[in-house]
């Protein structure tokens, strides 16, 4: 699968600090794409950012949060794998973003080693039974991870709920795990490995995303709009990032919101600009943990109409592939 495609143009891409003589050389190398996918708010980006041992992709309560693909790299010895968190899959019909989003999601679905299928305990629904449709048509294996297993108040639960997942579908494994505690989510990446091809490590060893630190950036000042601003956060919004300038000590952000009302637009800059300020602290004081440096971050609010039904906006607001 050749990585997204949609790299913005950036400083260079964010590193884990690894020591050299962790890197094997060996044969014997596996390497290849898992994807994670499934229905809106079951946690895939949290299960992915277990995984990593570090926030890469945002996460909220509300659905739809992921936008993008999210390319996550994990190398351990000799294996190698590439995680490709997407968005939700959901059945909101219309608007030129929402099918972006599923395109996003689903383009994946033949292009890769491995399939992650996200599902939540005790929560069949009508999205989870529109992947499985489209599963049919896969050829590689496909592991049912059941999330959330920490909010099922009675465990005795958990064998007829597998029982009843089995008969779905022929999952290589179902999983059951919990993505925010970490509960089995070791033992699936031992059943992942496996299955990955033999093959030669694509990314250098310390590289765990193909995503610039602009595109992150984006990501949570995002995060930080929709945590901020939860049920009243117009699903009609984005983050761009005009400026992002590297001086010695301190990175400069100028970034803008879009929205597609005044109205939005109030709502999210809040009394006085308290909310934005909020937004942007928040976003400000992670962006400087994730880089290690101090960081200068100026937000802006306008309205776009229309925006998110607009191919070419959405082209130049960074939704491409
Ligand atoms: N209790 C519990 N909550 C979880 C778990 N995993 C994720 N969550 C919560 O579920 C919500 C959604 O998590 P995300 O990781 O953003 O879900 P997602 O599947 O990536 O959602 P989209 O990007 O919108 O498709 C967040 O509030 C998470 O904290 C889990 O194992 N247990
Ligand atoms: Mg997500």
């Amino acid at each position: 699968m050749a990585p997204c495609a949609t790299m913005l143009p950036g400083p260079p891409l964010l590193k884990i600090k690894k020591m050299a003589d962790q890197i094997t050389t060996s044969q014997d190398q596996r390497c290849g794409y898992t994807a994670i996918i499934g229905r809106p708010n079951v946690g895939k980006s949290t299960l992915l950012n277990h995984i990593l041992g570090m926030k890469l992709s945002i996460t909220s309560r509300k659905p739809q949060t992921t936008r993008h693909q999210i390319l996550g790299v994990k190398t351990t010895e000799n294996t190698q794998v590439i995680y490709v968190d997407t968005p939700g899959i959901h059945q909101r019909r219309g608007s030129a973003i929402n099918k972006y989003m599923n395109r996003a999601a689903t383009s994946v679905l033949n292009d890769v080693d491995v399939i992650l299928f996200v599902v939540q305990a005790k929560k069949w629904t009508e999205e989870d039974e529109a992947i499985l449709e489209k599963l049919k048509s896969v050829s590689c294996p496909v592991l049912l991870v059941v999330n959330k297993m920490d909010i099922l108040e009675d465990k005795k639960q958990l064998l007829p709920l597998i029982n009843d997942l089995s008969s779905k579908y022929e999952f290589t494994e179902i999983i059951p795990v919990s993505a925010l505690n970490g509960m089995n989510v070791e033992m699936l990446e031992q059943k992942i490995a496996p299955l990955l091809p033999e093959n030669i490590h694509i990314y250098p060893h310390d590289q765990v995303t193909d995503r610039s630190m602009r595109f992150l950036a984006t990501e949570i000042i995002r995060e930080k709009l929709i945590r901020e601003l939860g049920q009243e956060l117009p699903y009609t919004s984005t983050v761009n990032v005009d400026k992002y300038d590297e001086d010695e000590n301190i990175v400069r952000i100028h970034a803008t919101i879009f929205v597609e009302s005044t109205g939005q637009k109030a709502i999210i800059i809040g009394k006085k600009g308290a909310r934005l300020k909020s937004i942007g602290t928040k976003a400000r004081e992670d962006i400087s943990k994730m880089i290690d440096t101090k960081v200068y971050l100026n937000l802006w609010v306008k309205v776009r109409e229309g925006w998110s039904n607009d191919e070419s906006a959405l082209r130049g607001l960074g939704y491409s592939e």
